[in-house]
């Protein structure tokens, strides 16, 4: 998220930006600079609720692991409600659950003068 907000300043231009749900939360706050700054980055964040890649790669190392027993690997609730958290920057949000959404909503994006988040749900495996 800070490289496309760094990319946008430098070539003025429109960034986007794909982003897990989880790794997100690590410097969400960069939300902020972009509306602050009025950088059109457009943030297209994958939410299947889990650090999944976190998951798979302990199934790499051991096998033998129960994946309904991870802790602390999921938030399965409603909550972080991540397009609260972008509006709350400064961001405008969408949630797409279509292909068709997705495109409208990063057609819009491209004439903003500042942060787009848009969230894409996806299924978890594990
Ligand atoms: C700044 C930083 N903090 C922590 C990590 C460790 N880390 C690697 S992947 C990951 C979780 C990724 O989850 P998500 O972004 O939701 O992607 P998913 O695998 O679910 O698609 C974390 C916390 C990291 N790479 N960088
Ligand atoms: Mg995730």
């Amino acid at each position: 998220m800070p490289v496309a907000i760094g990319v946008s300043y430098a070539k003025k231009e429109p960034v986007i930006c794909f982003v897990g749900d989880g790794g997100s939360i690590y410097s969400i706050q960069s939300i902020w600079t972009s509306f602050k700054q009025k950088l059109p980055v457009i943030f297209i964040c994958f939410e299947n609720r889990s650090y999944h890649i976190l998951k798979e790669l302990s199934l790499l190392q051991n096998s033998d692991l129960d994946p309904n027993k991870f802790i602390g690997m999921d938030f399965k609730e409603s909550k972080p409600d991540l397009n609260m958290i972008a509006e709350g920057f400064g961001a405008i949000s969408y949630t797409a659950d279509t292909y068709e959404k997705l495109r409208k909503y990063i057609k819009i994006s491209l004439d903003s003068k500042g942060p787009i988040w848009i969230t894409v749900p996806t299924l978890s495996k594990l």
